[in-house]
């Protein structure tokens, strides 16, 4: 306890007023990571004071340390979001959060319980694209996965995420209880119905009443999800005391900029979310497009070709002035012509505000975290463009290059006997140990299926153009390549 008298002790410039007594836990959120802390849980804290709610979340953490969950009880659920622009602080207490589990110690049986609570609306995920047990490429649910093989086996005591969902939906149908929604705030393209496939395809394994029982009745509203939050680190913590003079351990330092699009569909309720500034629209897709392939899609540029390019921090790819212009070339002339021309959005202007976030140098977002689980961004971020922008006849000059430098990433790494954290690295590794010379690495890199899909005869100028980048990052070096795509 402590911890939790320090914490009222921090000096906050931003602290909702609410009656926490009042909170009703009706949000289960599994994931609670950064992200999380910065986004969601922010906007439903704003929510609960502005239009005088009283949402309340239980956090489930199914996977890593244990400390965290730990920490966020002592708290007894509050926790700091420090938000940085380029010259301002705002530091708030953040007080929506009810409880903390983590399943590896309290047992997968108390999650479960927690969703069967009569009062629970809503189970959100922040897990990472990984964690859905989807193959990235064709979105089909992995049957090959070892949580979903574990989970088919022992389907009361599941490990995966998805296998926890379809436990609770089952056991609220048996019991006669509302479902809840299902609500994916990951940076996947129509996450909410990649959500509901796969978890329609795993109860379809288990019992097919079940699965049209959800089809039915379960809804799984799709978002669009924005704010830049940083894993953290030792000098971000030492910020967290400086700006409120308490070490929050379950703080997180972030931007200032938040925007989060929601498809208005959940079938037992919501937050009026809209109140703290979130969109609540009809259709999320091509706001979710827009926002994958320009803003994350550079951030994948970056994060290989920046590092390739001896650059830590995204910040510092945007003091380097030619890679600060290309990143603006392919935000304008590549990623921004493969979306949907009825989007009503200022593209140019989205662009311009997308390379200011990225220069704040205040957000110590490192390009090797994003670099991480490069197997399940590359599809939406730069493969699903490339194709659409050569059936629309545009060239393409960058996102062969992001490609390419995702390839000497991870030989790189690779030959050098650092980890490549990726679901995949396996694989990555089998191909980087097995071919000679560096060109086949990256030819057999090309062939993964899951990442790429299958090669047909239409791929031959995709698999051209990305080996022929490959080749001039390896002759040329990156700097040239970045200046000479800058011309
Ligand atoms: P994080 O590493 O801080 O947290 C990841 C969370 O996912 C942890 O709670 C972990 O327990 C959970 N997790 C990992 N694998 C899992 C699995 N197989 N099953 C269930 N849970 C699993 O990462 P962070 O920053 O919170 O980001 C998480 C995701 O949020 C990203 O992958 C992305 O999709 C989305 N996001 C992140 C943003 C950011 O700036 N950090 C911004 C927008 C979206
Ligand atoms: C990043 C995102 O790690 C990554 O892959 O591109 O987490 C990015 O910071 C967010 O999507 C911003 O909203």
């Amino acid at each position: 306890m402590g911890s939790e008298k320090q914490i009222g002790k921090a000096k906050y410039s931003q602290v909702t007023q609410y009656n926490r007594d009042e909170l009703v836990t009706q949000i289960v959120h599994i994931g609670f990571g950064a992200f999380h802390r910065g986004h969601q849980a922010l906007y439903t804290d704003l929510t609960n004071e502005l239009a005088n709610e009283r949402w309340g979340i239980c956090e489930i953490n199914m996977f890593g340390p244990a400390d965290l969950i730990n920490d966020l009880n002592q708290q007894d659920g509050l926790f700091t979001v420090v938000e940085k622009s380029a010259s301002e602080t705002t530091t708030r207490q953040i007080r929506t959060v009810t409880t903390g589990l983590h399943t590896p110690d309290v047992g997968i049986e108390a999650a479960i319980q927690k969703m069967l609570e009569t009062q629970v609306k809503i189970v959100s995920l922040t897990i990472t694209e990984k964690g859905y047990c989807v193959d990235p490429q064709s979105r089909q649910l992995d049957t090959q996965h070892a949580l979903i093989i574990h989970d088919l086996a022992n389907p009361t005591k599941p490990q995966s995420a998805i296998g926890l969902i379809t436990e609770a939906l089952k056991l609220r149908k048996e019991l006669g209880l509302m479902p809840f929604s299902v609500m994916s705030c990951d940076n996947i393209p129509e996450n909410g119905d990649l959500t509901k496939k796969a978890v329609l395809d795993f109860a379809a394994l288990r019992d097919a009443e079940l699965e049209q029982w959800i089809s039915e009745n379960v809804t799984f509203p799709n978002t669009m999800v924005d704010r830049i939050v940083p894993a953290m680190t030792p000098e971000q913590f030492e910020v967290i005391e400086q700006e409120t003079g308490y070490r929050d351990p379950c703080g997180v330092v972030c931007e200032d900029f938040r925007q989060w699009v929601v498809e208005d569909n959940f079938v037992a309720g919501r937050p009026s979310w809209e109140v703290a500034g979130a969109m609540l629209v009809q259709d999320v897709l091509p706001y979710e497009e827009m926002k994958l392939r320009m803003l994350n899609g550079s951030h994948s540029f970056l994060a290989y070709n920046g590092s390739l390019a001896g650059h830590e921090f995204i910040y510092q790819c945007m003091e380097h002035k030619e890679l600060r212009e290309v990143t603006l070339k392919l935000m304008k002339d590549e990623q921004a012509k493969s979306l949907n021309p009825s989007l009503d959005v200022d593209l140019d202007g989205y662009a311009e505000l997308l390379i200011a976030r990225f220069s704040n140098a205040n957000v110590k977002h490192k390009t090797g975290q994003i670099a991480m689980d490069g197997s399940q961004k590359l599809p939406q971020r730069a493969v699903d463009p490339y194709m659409t922008l050569r059936d629309r006849g545009v060239a393409t000059r960058c996102l062969p290059v992001l490609i390419a430098g995702w390839m000497h990433y991870v030989i790189d790494q690779i030959q050098a006997g650092k980890e490549v954290f990726d679901p995949l690295a396996q694989t990555f590794e089998e191909i980087v140990t097995k071919e000679t010379s560096k060109l086949e690495k990256a030819q057999a890199l090309l062939d993964i299926e899951k990442i790429f899909g299958g090669h047909k005869a239409e791929n031959a100028l995709f698999i051209q153009q990305t080996i022929n980048a490959f080749k001039q990052i390896e002759e040329l070096g990156v700097h040239t390549v970045i200046a000479e795509l800058a011309q």
